[in-house]
């Protein structure tokens, strides 16, 4: 994270869906300088800075309000506190208008022995069944030390998931079906991300398991969402994500915003995996910026609700809407 960060929300504004936001600091705009060592680096555009007017098509406060509420306690898979994550899931997609939302339960070994998963998949129909995946992970990282809520990681994404499917499921007439997949277990029971004794993989469960479980839902391509609720959003261009996907993301955020909203080329190994394995084209939107200058707040005791902000929900809701046409006109025929 030497790069520094890319978007500051000095201004808490509440954000609607139908407010215009007009950028206020043209002037400060564009490329500023970072020491990074002896070298001086270009630092990438504040989105706040750039952005022209553009109009909001989700409501970060109330994804916010869906993240609030999952972050009552940890979602660790196979205790309590994760059976009701996935009631609440299911409470708030059948609240927001998504009719058809469907277990898929499983159960398979891990480090801390044979553990129960479920991912829980809201579909709004199209003409053709062919259809878009939006995914987040829902569980949180097990923690032995302190309760961990993973507010950002990834609590953000799944209430952001949830709006997102309040807006898709208000309109009817698509061509494409939409399949909002709440992913469980992405994350290690171990501390590190790796390999179980036996050589299987210690992570991305419901991803794999969902992968390898597709007749009934024909994903044609998947946008995953992960820590995408940071105040200071910084969106990386994730290398293993399908670059022409990359590509219609980038050109969209230019439309919205006036400048990419993409920072610095990372490899992140996460949800997508498995799909762009399967060969799905499918791209991981994830700010992996997440905490001060050398620190990071991501799997520590500080991802916490303060540190995110409804307007960064907000930005890649919209980023995600004014997306998804391109996407579905590309990959679902
Ligand atoms: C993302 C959020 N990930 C876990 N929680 C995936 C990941 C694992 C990213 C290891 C980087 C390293
Ligand atoms: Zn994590």
């Amino acid at each position: 994270m030497t790069e520094g960060s890319l978007v500051n929300d000095r201004s808490r504004s509440t954000m609607t869906s139908s407010r215009f936001h007009l950028s206020l600091s043209v002037a400060v705009l564009v490329f500023g300088l970072v020491a990074c060592g002896e070298e001086k680096k270009p630092l990438p555009p504040k989105v706040e800075e750039v952005e022209k007017e553009w109009k909001s098509t989700v409501d970060g406060e109330r994804a916010m309000q869906t993240v609030i509420r999952l972050c009552k306690e940890p979602r660790v898979p196979g205790t309590p506190g994760h059976v009701r994550a996935q009631q609440l899931i299911k409470a708030e997609l059948a609240a927001a208008g998504v009719t058809q939302i469907d277990d898929q339960p499983f159960e398979t070994k891990t480090p801390i022995g044979m553990v129960k998963f479920n991912n829980i998949i809201g579909v709004i129909p199209g003409k053709t069944k062919d259809g878009i995946a939006i995914g987040a992970h829902y569980d949180s990282k097990r923690f032995t030390d302190f309760p961990f809520v993973g507010a950002n990681d990834a609590a953000s994404a799944c209430g952001l998931l949830v709006e997102i499917g309040r807006q898709l499921a208000a309109k009817t007439d698509r061509k494409e079906t939409i399949y909002l997949i709440f992913i469980d277990g992405e994350e290690a029971f171990n501390e590190d991300w790796g390999s179980q004794e036996d050589g299987t993989e210690d992570h991305t469960y419901g991803s794999r398991h969902f992968v390898k479980n597709m007749e009934k839902y024909p994903v044609k391509a998947l946008v995953l969402l992960d820590m995408v609720g940071d105040k200071d959003l910084q969106l990386v261009r994730e290398t293993n994500s399908t670059p022409e996907l990359l590509a219609m993301f980038e050109a969209t955020s230019k439309e919205i915003y006036g400048k990419s909203i993409f920072g610095a080329r990372m490899d992140v190994q996460d949800d997508h995996i498995p799909f762009l394995r399967a060969e799905i084209p499918a791209i991981d939107l994830i700010d992996f910026h997440f905490g001060p200058d050398g620190k990071t707040h991501w799997h520590t005791k500080e991802d916490t609700l303060d540190k995110l902000s409804p307007k960064s929900l907000d930005r890649v809701g919209t980023l995600v809407l004014a997306t998804l046409p391109k996407v579905a006109a590309k990959y679902v025929k």
